[in-house]
């Protein structure tokens, strides 16, 4: 029997097809970034054939996509421009458009957002119950999970250890920290409920994103069937815990659908627009539209219902006190990214002007 499965169950659809169609030259293929580096990535394609359900080929990247804003990022789908001879590589042409693309602010203080993955359902931010659980960060990850459009879902691993009693203290404290989105605990190592991430996949896109050492590649694994991705041993790492993944990787899964795995982030910076931090704090969100003022800041105003609702015990002002946190550092990188698109901008300018007094003095001259 043939087991041959078509593009379509590897989530290409109507629309791709036809952003393709505009874009593609006879001969060229659909292909999905699984690595992507520098100057070229690993592409995937459907065996023409049919022998194989795909073959992985790498692909030149031409230089008009190694620049920052136009490279393509793992999970994109690509058109590929297949080799003249078998010496010369294939060649990424286009970059398809994205359905969504998971960002976080760049390290460091550069105001501009740095894409993760692309053209993901599902995002599992994974968090361990060994000490790493932090429901701050956990709404950082969240905010760029709702600002990429995709679905967000909260793994905590290493569950196996923790007494019932704890575990479900955990669990609360996460909750709390992510009203509406599904919250997990599990343990693959014990198998306790190991087959939940697989069921939460169901043949669609998941990109996995936590800090170092959490159990990411642990996951991807046990999703494989397989130790396909390398995994550290936490009791080697020294204080700055040690990186065991370095690549964002897509692996298919036999089951269909994908991951993508990630390397461990240690800074998350917010990268989102007011409305998707909004989305993270809705208790909140919901509450400010009774404040007396619309522009309330919740701090001592009068009529404030969310200071009030904290004042009662119904909300959390902790809570508060992190969208405020968030809101205000959302606030500064986004008037840090309007300067740095000005500065741009007159750069461009004025190097188009000398070009044209240089002109004038050839003229002269
Ligand atoms: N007991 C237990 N150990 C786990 C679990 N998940 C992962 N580990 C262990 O945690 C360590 C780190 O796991 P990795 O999968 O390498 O972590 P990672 O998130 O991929 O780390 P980076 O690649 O550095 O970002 C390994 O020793 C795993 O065996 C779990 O559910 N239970
Ligand atoms: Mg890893
Ligand atoms: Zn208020």
């Amino acid at each position: 029997m043939n087991d041959y499965r078509s593009i379509q169950s590897w989530g290409w659809g109507p629309d791709l097809q036809t952003q393709f169609d505009c874009l593609a030259r006879p001969g060229d293929a659909p292909g999905r970034a699984l690595r992507v580096h520098a100057d070229r990535c690993l592409v995937w394609l459907p065996d023409p054939d049919r022998e194989r359900d795909g073959v992985e080929v790498e692909a030149r990247l031409p230089k008009r996509l190694r620049r920052r804003a136009r490279r393509p990022v793992v999970g994109d789908w690509l058109v590929i421009a297949p080799s003249q001879d078998a010496r010369a590589p294939a060649i990424a042409t286009h970059v398809l458009p994205r359905r969504t693309c998971l960002e976080r602010g760049a390290a460091g203080r550069a105001a501009r957002g740095q894409r993760i993955a692309a053209n993901v359902d599902l995002v599992f931010i994974v968090s361990s119950l060994d000490g790493d659980l932090s429901p701050r960060r956990l709404e950082r990850y969240l905010s760029a999970v709702r600002a990429a459009g995709a679905e967000p879902v909260i793994l905590l691993t290493k569950a196996g250890a923790l007494s019932e009693d704890a575990l479900a203290e955990s669990l609360a404290r996460a909750r709390a920290a992510a009203p509406g989105v599904d919250v997990h605990a599990l343990d693959v190592i014990t198998g306790l409920h190991e087959g939940l991430p697989a069921r939460l996949v169901a043949g669609r896109t998941a990109a996995l994103v936590g800090s170092s050492g959490v159990g990411k590649s642990t996951l991807v694994n046990h999703l494989l069937g397989r130790s396909r991705m390398a995994t550290g041993d936490v009791r080697a790492r020294d204080q700055r815990g040690q990186h065991t993944t370095s690549h964002r990787e897509l692996l298919w899964l036999p089951g269909g659908g994908a991951v993508i795995d990630t390397p461990g982030m240690r800074e998350f910076a917010i990268w989102a627009p007011r409305a998707a931090l909004g989305e993270v704090f809705p208790e909140l969100e919901r509450r400010a539209h009774e404040c007396r003022f619309a522009d309330c800041r919740h701090e001592r105003e009068p009529g404030c219902a969310i200071q009030a609702a904290i004042a009662r015990g119904e909300l959390d002002g902790e809570r508060l006190a992190s969208w405020r946190a968030l809101e205000r550092e959302r606030e500064a990188t986004a008037a840090r990214a309007v300067v740095h698109e000005q500065r741009a901008r007159e750069r461009a300018l004025s190097k188009h002007y000398r070009e044209v007094q240089r002109a004038r003095r050839r003229r002269k001259g």
